[in-house]
């Protein structure tokens, strides 16, 4: 099942291209009250598209993708019992069910996502929420400076600090190419930061922890960087 079978990600081609960190739309709300926020993501883009990532580029399935998973059998997305908690840090800790979490503000991008194996998905249409409207709610503490994504799909995790979430193409997608999550993109909700490569886009996550600062996820247990960026990391485990 897992494309992973050697206990670690191969190491990316020599000569294998890096990929600016252009090469996304942002994520944009739907809704007025995203038009300033989207300007900000929009500033960073380069070339002619429009800023409601929907409304030029049609949302056609895109193609390229590997699935990947580190365990024999996939988690199973049941809307009935399905929860994402947060906790940790956090003076409410929460539990959202699937029907409030498709109740929070929604919010779109456009982006290409990079395995740091070196393949390449463009123009992904992903929807979702922001971080930021999942953990307020929670009343982060201010020690919390870092959160921890983690899988139903144990032992998979992965951080990213406080600041690195506020990127304005960091979410929470629910919608891969105008259709729900597929099980094995990770059904109901994953992590999706196109600026860093895959093995931090957590899949089937089931909690957010909030922590003091960020540690090392799981596959950065095995070698790679933290802060995976695009072209500017490790890439490989040895
Ligand atoms: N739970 C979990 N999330 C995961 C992984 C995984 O094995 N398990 N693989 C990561 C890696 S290395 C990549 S490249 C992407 C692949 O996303 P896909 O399986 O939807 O193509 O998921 C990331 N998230
Ligand atoms: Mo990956």
């Amino acid at each position: 099942m897992s494309e992973h079978t050697d206990g670690r990600e191969p190491r990316l081609r020599p000569g294998g291209a890096p990929v600016g960190r252009a090469a996304f739309l942002g994520t944009v709300a739907v809704g007025l009250s995203s038009l300033v926020w989207g300007k900000a993501a929009w500033d960073r883009v380069s070339g002619v598209v429009s800023p409601v990532a929907g409304t030029l580029l049609p949302v056609l399935p895109t193609s390229g993708w590997r699935i990947y998973s580190i365990a024999d059998t996939m988690p199973r997305f049941d809307p009935t019992t399905w929860r994402l908690r947060v906790d940790g840090l956090v003076a409410e800790p929460l539990e959202l069910d699937y029907r409030k979490l498709r109740a929070l503000p929604r919010v779109e991008q456009v982006s290409t996502f990079h395995c740091v194996t070196g393949w390449t998905v463009q123009n992904v249409h992903w929807a979702g929420v922001r971080i930021a409207d999942v953990i307020e709610p929670a009343e982060p503490r201010s020690g919390a400076r870092a959160l921890r994504f983690v899988s139903a799909e144990h032992p998979y995790d992965d951080y990213l600090t406080l600041e690195q979430t506020t990127l304005p193409d960091v979410m929470l997608a629910y919608e891969m190419d105008g259709k729900p999550l597929s099980r094995g993109h990770g059904a109901p909700l994953r992590l999706i930061i196109p600026d860093m490569y895959g093995y931090k886009n957590v899949k089937w996550l089931e909690r957010i922890e909030l922590v003091r600062v960020d540690g090392s996820g799981y596959w950065e247990n095995l070698g790679y960087d933290r802060d995976a960026w695009v072209g500017h990391s490790n890439g490989y485990s040895t």
